[in-house]
């Protein structure tokens, strides 16, 4: 069976975004795939976190992704810093991967903005250590967003690098699976802008664990602009904000984008964004209810996570030592 691995970092807010780009996508690839998903805590210091705040933070994303349908009985769900294998295997990465191919990363670019002397260094070798958390479990299918494709072109790059530099076959080389629905949900605020959990603005996103008031209020203030619904999808293109919210319609009532477009045609803003606020509360409203529930159990999601450690160190270990040893490190005798 292929193996899956995905992760989503403990930054707090889970978003929509989160949800309909990964965590649906998970749970719907559960059965076909080895599955090991991971709260990605080692990433989410390449960013300044408050200690405190990153343990609810960690315990929230794993509430997410069980609430949002992934099966903890059958997947292996971790935080990832409970495996020292991924930062080890990083470091070797580190010492493959080239400046020039991070310099490429558009994420690192984003997210340091114009600071860039100013940003950590772990924000820099982030795609290094993604490359670790997936090729420490030969992991074949990573399901993500469209925002993270360039990480995994360079996953399968210094896969590559490793195998001829050490001359053997040893790393595959992973595939990025991609849904195309709702590969790119935008703020609510800015169309051009991918909605986030760290956007200052709560205005922007439409957080997991958000209620029923909540939701409905972000989608009637959310961005639009004074024309009705065209009848094609090429007519949206000058109007982003118009075109995320019909993806996000889309998205939630598993159609496509024209079809919506179509039930909508020369129907305006408002009438849409009531219909859009009634669906994203029937869908999203049990899952944010079911990650409260969880939330307020922080041992149960703690045992979780334990248990999913254990399980994801049993598979990292072994291949994380072959990888020490082609390398040349002498192991311990006894
Ligand atoms: N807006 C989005 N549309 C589609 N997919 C998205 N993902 C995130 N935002 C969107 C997907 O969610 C998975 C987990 O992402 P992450 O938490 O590891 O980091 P991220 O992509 O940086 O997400 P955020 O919300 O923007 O976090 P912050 O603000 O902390 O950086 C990934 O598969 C991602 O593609």
């Amino acid at each position: 069976m292929k193996r899956i691995f995905s992760g989503i970092q403990p930054s707090g807010n889970l978003q929509l975004g989160n949800y309909l780009g990964a965590i649906r996508n998970w749970a719907q690839m559960q059965n076909d795939y080895e599955c090991i998903f991971c709260v990605v805590d080692l990433h989410a210091i390449t960013l300044p976190q408050d200690p405190l705040e990153m343990r609810d933070a960690t315990r929230e994303a794993a509430a997410g992704v069980i609430a949002g349908g992934v099966n903890p009985e059958t997947c292996i769900i971790f935080n990832q810093s409970q495996v020292p294998e991924h930062a080890e295997l990083a470091w070797l990465f580190n010492c493959v991967a080239r400046l020039g191919w991070l310099n490429r990363m558009t994420q690192f670019k984003e997210k340091a903005g114009k600071d860039r002397d100013g940003a950590f260094v772990g924000l820099y070798t982030y795609p290094v250590l993604q490359a670790a958390d997936i090729l420490a479990y030969k992991a074949t299918d990573v399901p993500v967003g469209e925002d993270q494709k360039q990480h995994i072109e360079l996953c399968r790059d210094i896969a590559q690098a490793f195998n001829s530099m050490y001359g053997k076959d040893f790393f595959p080389l992973p595939e990025a699976r991609i849904q195309k629905a709702a590969a790119r949900i935008m703020s609510l605020r800015d169309g051009t802008k991918k909605m986030s959990k760290s956007d200052p603005s709560d205005y922007s996103r439409i957080n997991m664990t958000d209620g029923p008031d909540a939701i409905a209020q972000k989608i009637r203030k959310a961005k639009t602009d004074p024309y009705p619904l065209p009848d094609s999808l090429r007519e949206l293109d000058e109007r982003p904000e118009a075109l995320n919210l019909i993806t996000i319609f889309a998205a939630l009532s598993n159609k496509d984008e024209q079809s919506v477009i179509s039930e909508f045609a020369g129907r305006g803003f408002g009438e849409f964004k009531k219909c859009l606020a009634d669906l994203a509360v029937e869908t999203m409203g049990p899952i944010g209810e079911e990650m409260q529930r969880l939330m307020a159990c922080p041992e149960e999601v703690d045992t979780l996570l334990n248990v999913g450690a254990i399980k994801a160190r049993e598979i990292a270990e072994p291949i994380v030592k072959e990888a020490k040893e082609i390398v040349g490190f002498l192991g311990p005798r006894i």
